[in-house]
């Protein structure tokens, strides 16, 4: 019998990339939504996750949080979803995973928060500057229909979900790469099918509050 898993998250964060990645695998699992501030906070969750933040996922007695890691493990994990790299994608694969978890992540989030690095302090951060990361960002996603090449991997559904997040919430300017980029890796079953359990939690949150 194959090991529960279980998906920790609140549909109003960064939860949604883990559940697209479950969603494009179609393993069974389950799922527990947590209350910012309450269930997140509670010695319960703190076990699974002592940053108290979501996602994180259980996979028998394996814990895992990081959206980044969290897609890297059900990839390999799940071979048979086909969304690992295959041994000439390795490169970009882990390349633009990384990019998006370190660089663009910080990026962006400076930039919300109204930080922008001064120029001559660039070289020490290590996303250099957010003018530096879009234009890496549009590079990366113009070069091939996907991330890696030809073909959709784990890294798109992380990627993509950056680029999504970012031109929702006006954190990732506005450039016709990036929404076509986001319009070829969305087109998918997976994508449509967690959007949809993600929105309904979300109401019922909503209604119930
Ligand atoms: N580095 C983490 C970030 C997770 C994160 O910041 N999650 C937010 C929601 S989008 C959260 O749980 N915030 C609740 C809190 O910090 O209290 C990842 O990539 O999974």
């Amino acid at each position: 019998m194959s090991e529960q898993l279980t998906l920790y998250t609140n549909p109003m964060s960064r939860g949604r990339i883990a559940r697209w990645m479950l969603e494009e695998t179609g393993i069974p699992y389950t799922t527990e939504i947590l209350a910012f501030e309450s269930s997140m906070k509670a010695p319960g969750y703190l076990a699974v996750n002592p940053m108290g933040k979501v996602p994180a996922i259980r996979h028998g007695k394996t814990i895992v949080t990081e959206c980044a890691a969290i897609c890297c493990y059900l990839a390999e994990t799940f071979p048979d979803a086909g969304l690992a790299p295959m041994a000439a994608e390795r490169g970009s694969y882990y390349r633009w995973m990384f990019f998006a978890a370190g660089p663009l992540e910080a990026a962006v989030t400076n930039q919300a928060l109204g930080f922008n690095t001064p120029a001559d302090k660039s070289r020490m951060a290590g996303y250099g500057s957010y003018a530096d990361v879009m234009n890496t960002l549009e590079k990366a996603v113009s070069a091939a229909p996907y991330i890696t090449g030809d073909r959709f991997t784990a890294a798109d559904v992380y990627v993509g979900s950056h680029v999504s997040w970012g031109l929702g919430f006006g954190t990732i300017e506005k450039r016709p790469a990036f929404a076509d980029y986001l319009a070829r890796v969305t087109d998918r079953p997976g994508y449509e099918r967690a959007r949809a359990i993600d929105d309904d939690a979300m109401k019922a949150m909503q209604k119930s509050a």
